[in-house]
C-alpha cells in the first residue's frame, strides 16, 4: 500500500502498457524487441505527458478566464534533478507504470535511471527554487517559473588522483521529453548602445534606447506536475538565438564569418551555468544573461497582461515578481523603462507599479556573495538602465534619506545604491530593498540578522517590509519518491495524507518507544544503508559496514560550511585508534559529497585532502575497519535522494551566523537522521521542533562568534593550547597522507593559522570533538537512538515547503487557489 494518487484520470495498468508501446512505434521509431533503454524511457515519459499536457493546459485556460493573480518566480538557478519518478507519483500513476514495465519485462528504477539531471543550478537557492514551483502547483496557486534554458548544467565532477577535475554537462544532449518549445513567444532582447534624449511634439523629453544590438529569446515550457492536483504550472526556461533579422550586406561582402561570429556570441548568453555560488562580479556575460531572462520574463508577463487590460493601473493587483536573490534585480529598472519609455506613464506612477509588484528575497549575508556591478559594465551594456538607478537613487537619497537623516552625508554615502570608490558600484541589495514591499530571510534566525546586520538603517526607515519565510523541501521528492520503504511505513500509520499535510507524521511520536515499531523503522533505516553501501562500492570501490554509523555531511563545499572541521575530526578519531587500538567506539563510515567552485582553490584542496585521507584510512589494517572515509564523485540531486535515506548523523557544522537556512538538514531529519550542528540557520529551529535532547548541538552561538571576532580571535592559542588539534594540524604538513609528497595537503593548515581561520575551525573543535563523543555513546544505546530517530523524523512537518509557500501567500503574495477543470 502506497501513497499514491487516486485520480480519475489516472491510467490503468493495461491503459500505460498499450501507451507505451504505442509511443516506442509512433513517437519513438522503434518496438519493443529493438528499443533500448532510453527510448523505454522516452516512451513512458510519452505516455505521462498525455496526462501532463492536458492539464497544463487546462490550468492556463483556468487561470486566463479567471484573469488571476499570479506570482513570478524569477530565479536564475532552478536544480531540478530527474522528473520522471516525480512526475509519475505527483500524477498519481507510479504503481501503474511500474507494474506496466514489469509485465513489459523491464525494471522501472533501470528505466528511470536513463534520465539525466537537470541541473540548472548551484545548490541551496536553486534546489528551493524546485521545491517552491511543486509547492505552488501542488496547492493549486498560480504561478510562473522563469529562468535561463542552460544548455550545460553545473559541471559534472570526476575525481582523477584524488582532485577534483570539472566537465561539462550536457543534460539533453539527446533530446528531453519533459520540455516543449514555444516559437510563438519568442521576445527580443536589446543589448548595448546609447540613449537618446529627444523632445516630442507636445515639448516633453523622451528618452530613446538605440541597442548596439539585438538577441532573441526563445522560451521551453516545462511541466510543473502538483502532487494530487489538477494543476500543472510552468517553468518557462529562455534559450538565446541570434537574432531573426540578417544583414545580407554584411554576408554578401564576405562577412559570412563575422555573422556565424554574431550567431555563436547570441547563443553565448544561454549556453552555460555560472558554477560559482558566491561571486561573478565583474563578468559582462553574467550581468547580460540576468538582463537577458529578465527582460524575456518581463514582455511575457506583460503581453500575458494586456490579453485582459488596456492600461497599467491593475498591474501589481495582477502580478507579484519574487527576486530569488538580487541575481534577477535588473528586472526592477527594466520594468520602469518599459512603463516609461515604452508605455509613457510618468515617473511617479512607474514607481508605484514597480514598489508594489517586486519582492526580494535574501539567500546569504557573506559579503563576498552580496552583489555589486561596476557602474562603467551597466553603462557599456544597459545605458539606459543606468540612469533610472541613478534617478531612483537620487530621489531616495533626496528625500527619504534626507527627511529621515537630514544633512546627514555621510548617512547618505552608507546608504547610497552607488558605492563610490575607485571603481564605482551598483549595489544590488540596495536596489532591492529601495523598491521592493518585501524583503525575506529563509530563516528565523537569518531573518533576524539581514535586519540587524544587513540593512539596520532600511529597517529604521521601513521596518514593515521587513518579513521571514523559513525554507522548506517538498516531501513528495524527499520523502515519497526517495524513500518508498518509509513512505509506506507512514502510509499504514497515518493514511495516505501525509505527502501534503507532513504535520500528520507527528503520530509517530507516541510510538517512538515501542518496541515493533522501532524495529521496523530501524530495519528500514539498515535497509537504505545497505543500498547506499553499493553505491559506495560501484562508485568508489570502498567497501562499507551498514552496521556502522553513517555519518554524512553533503553540499557544497565552502569555508563557512566548514568540511575542513569535518575532516581536522576524522584526523583526530584517526590518531586515536592508532595511539590506542582498543580505542571505544562504534564503527564509523564518513561521507562526503561535494562540488568546489572551480577557482576556489583552498576548497579543491579541501576535496583533495577527503580523498587522500580516505585512501590512507581506508586501507589502513591496523584500525580493523572502525574507520571509513568515503567521497562520493559528482553530488547531485539524484545522490542526494540516496544519500538521505541512509545517513544515521546529519553534519550541520557551518560558523554560528553564515549558513542562511540550510535545506538539507530538513531532508536529514524527515529521514530519520539526528542532527549534528550548530546553532545556525534552520538548525536553530529544528532543534526547536524535535527537541534538544535529540539533536546534538556544539560550538560557539552567532553572539559569540561576533564577540570572539571582535575581540581579536587568534588561532594560534588553540593551537597550542589543545595538543591533539596541534598534532593533526601538523600532521597535514608532513607525507603521510601524500606519500613522497610533503607539503600538498599544507594549505589547509596554513589558512587555520597563518590565514587567521575567519570561521573559527579552532575555536569550535574541541567542542565539536566532545559531541562526536556524545554521538558515538548515543548510538551504542539501540533503543535510545531509534527512539530520537523516530522523533525527528515525525517532528519535522513544519519543514514541508508547502508551509513555507502558505507563509509567502499569506505575508507576501496574497493569492487565491485556482481550480483547473
Ligand atoms: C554567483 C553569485 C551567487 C551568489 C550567491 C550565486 C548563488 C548564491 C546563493 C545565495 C548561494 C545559495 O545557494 N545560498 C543558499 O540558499 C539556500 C536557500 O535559501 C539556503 O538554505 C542556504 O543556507 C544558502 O547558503
Amino acid at each position: 500500500k502506497k501513497a499514491t494518487a487516486k485520480n480519475a484520470l489516472a491510467l490503468s495498468k493495461e491503459q500505460f502498457k498499450d501507451s507505451i508501446v504505442k509511443h516506442l512505434r509512433s513517437t519513438l521509431g522503434t518496438d519493443e524487441a529493438r528499443a533500448n533503454n532510453q527510448a523505454w524511457w522516452k516512451a513512458t515519459c510519452s505516455a505521462v505527458n498525455e496526462l501532463v499536457f492536458d492539464r497544463l493546459t487546462e490550468t492556463s485556460k483556468a487561470n486566463a478566464e479567471n484573469d488571476s493573480r499570479a506570482v513570478h518566480y524569477l530565479s536564475l538557478e532552478f536544480l531540478m534533478g530527474r522528473l520522471t519518478v516525480n512526475n509519475l507519483h505527483n500524477v498519481g500513476v507510479f504503481d501503474a507504470a511500474r507494474d506496466a514495465l514489469t509485465d513489459l519485462g523491464k525494471d522501472i528504477n533501470d528505466i528511470c535511471d536513463e534520465e539525466p539531471d537537470m541541473a540548472l543550478g548551484n545548490g541551496g537557492l536553486g534546489r528551493l527554487a524546485a521545491c517552491f514551483i511543486d509547492s505552488l502547483a501542488t496547492l493549486n496557486y498560480p504561478a510562473v517559473g522563469y529562468g535561463i534554458h542552460y544548455e550545460h548544467g553545473l559541471f559534472r565532477q570526476e575525481i582523477q588522483g584524488g582532485r577534483q577535475i570539472e566537465r561539462p554537462d550536457s543534460w539533453r544532449e539527446y533530446g528531453n521529453p519533459w520540455e516543449i518549445c514555444r516559437p510563438e513567444s519568442i521576445q527580443e532582447v536589446p543589448l548595448y548602445g546609447y540613449v537618446e534624449t529627444v523632445f516630442g511634439e507636445d515639448g516633453k523629453m523622451r528618452k530613446v534606447w538605440h541597442a548596439g544590438r539585438q538577441i532573441k529569446g526563445v522560451p521551453w515550457d516545462i511541466p510543473v506536475v502538483g502532487y494530487e492536483a489538477k494543476t500543472v504550472n510552468v517553468l518557462r526556461l529562455w534559450e538565446s538565438k541570434a537574432a531573426d533579422f540578417f544583414d545580407w550586406d554584411v554576408f554578401n561582402a564576405g562577412g559570412y564569418v563575422d555573422s556565424q561570429a554574431e550567431k555563436s556570441q547570441a547563443e553565448a548568453v544561454s549556453k552555460v551555468l555560472y558554477p560559482n555560488d558566491e561571486s561573478e562580479q565583474g563578468k559582462e556575460l553574467r550581468l547580460i544573461q540576468q538582463y537577458f531572462f529578465c527582460a524575456c520574463s518581463l514582455k511575457d508577463i506583460i503581453r500575458r497582461y494586456k490579453r485582459n487590460h488596456t492600461d497599467f493601473s491593475q498591474f501589481s493587483k495582477q502580478a507579484v515578481i519574487q527576486l530569488n536573490d538580487t541575481h534577477p534585480t535588473v528586472a526592477i529598472p527594466e520594468l520602469m523603462r518599459i512603463l516609461i519609455d515604452e508605455e509613457g506613464l510618468v515617473w511617479d506612477d512607474a514607481w508605484k507599479i514597480c514598489s508594489e509588484t517586486f519582492a526580494y528575497t535574501n539567500h546569504t549575508l557573506l559579503p563576498e556573495a552580496l552583489e555589486k556591478w561596476a557602474v562603467y559594465l551597466f553603462e557599456k551594456v544597459l545605458p539606459r538602465h543606468l540612469e533610472i538607478i541613478y534617478e531612483i537613487n537620487r530621489r531616495f537619497l533626496e528625500d527619504e534619506v534626507e527627511a529621515k537623516w537630514p544633512g546627514n552625508d555621510e548617512m547618505k554615502r552608507h546608504l547610497s545604491i552607488i558605492e563610490e570608490g575607485e571603481t564605482r558600484m551598483v549595489r544590488m541589495a540596495f536596489l532591492c530593498v529601495v523598491t521592493c514591499f518585501k524583503t525575506n530571510g529563509v530563516a528565523a534566525m537569518h531573518s533576524e540578522l539581514v535586519k540587524q546586520d544587513l540593512f539596520p538603517e532600511f529597517c529604521e526607515l521601513w521596518p514593515e517590509r521587513f518579513e521571514n519565510v523559513t525554507n522548506g523541501v517538498t516531501p513528495r521528492r524527499w520523502l515519497l519518491a526517495c524513500n518508498e520503504e518509509l513512505a509506506s511505513m507512514y502510509t499504514d500509520l497515518v493514511g495516505d495524507q501525509w505527502p501534503r499535510d507532513l504535520t500528520l507524521l507527528s503520530k509517530a511520536n507516541e510510538f517512538a518507544d515501542d518496541a515493533k515499531f522501532q524495529k521496523k523503522f530501524m530495519d528500514i533505516k539498515h535497509t537504505k544503508k545497505v543500498q547506499l553501501a553499493k553505491v559506495i562500492k560501484d562508485l568508489c570501490d570502498v567497501e562499507v559496514d551498514p552496521n556502522a554509523i553513517f555519518d554524512i555531511q553533503i553540499k557544497r563545499l565552502h569555508e563557512y560550511k566548514r568540511q575542513h572541521l569535518n575532516v581536522l575530526h576524522i584526523l583526530a578519531l584517526y590518531r586515536r585508534l592508532l595511539e590506542n587500538p582498543n580505542y571505544e567506539m562504534n564503527k564509523r563510515v564518513f561521507i562526503f559529497g561535494a562540488k568546489a567552485a572551480p577557482g576556489y582553490k583552498l576548497a579543491k584542496d579541501i576535496i583533495y585532502a577527503i580523498n587522500k585521507i580516505a585512501d590512507k584510512v581506508n586501507n589502513d589494517e591496523r584500525i580493523q575497519g572502525k574507520l571509513k572515509v568515503v567521497f562520493l564523485p559528482n553530488y547531485r540531486v539524484t545522490l542526494a535522494e540516496k544519500l538521505f535515506p541512509a545517513a544515521d548523523v546529519s553534519e550541520q557544522i557551518s560558523t554560528a551566523g553564515y549558513e542562511a537556512s540550510g535545506t538539507g538538514n530538513m531532508k536529514f531529519a524527515l529521514n530519520g537522521a539526528l542532527t549534528l550542528g550548530t546553532l545556525d540557520g534552520a538548525n536553530v529551529e529544528i532543534a526547536e521542533e524535535v527537541g534538544d535532547e535529540n539533536v546534538f548541538i556544539f560550538g560557539l552561538n552567532c553572539d559569540e562568534v561576533k564577540a570572539l571576532k571582535a575581540a581579536g580571535y587568534n588561532p594560534w592559542d588553540y593551537y597550542y593550547g589543545n595538543p591533539e588539534l596541534k598534532a593533526v594540524l601538523d600532521w597535514l604538513e608532513t607525507d603521510y597522507f601524500t606519500p613522497g609528497a610533503p607539503g600538498e595537503l599544507a594549505s589547509i593548515k596554513q589558512s587555520l593559522l597563518e590565514g587567521g581561520d575567519p570561521y573559527l575551525c579552532l575555536a569550535d573543535f574541541a567542542s565539536y570533538s566532545e559531541a562526536h563523543i556524545a554521538v558515538d555513546k548515543m548510538y551504542s544505546d539501540k533503543k535510545g537512538w531509534a527512539r530520537k530517530a523516530i522523533i525527528n523524523s515525525a517532528s519535522v512537518g513544519k519543514f514541508n515547503s508547502d508551509r513555507s509557500i502558505e507563509d509567502y501567500v499569506d505575508r507576501i503574495w496574497h493569492l487565491e487557489k485556482v481550480m483547473p477543470n
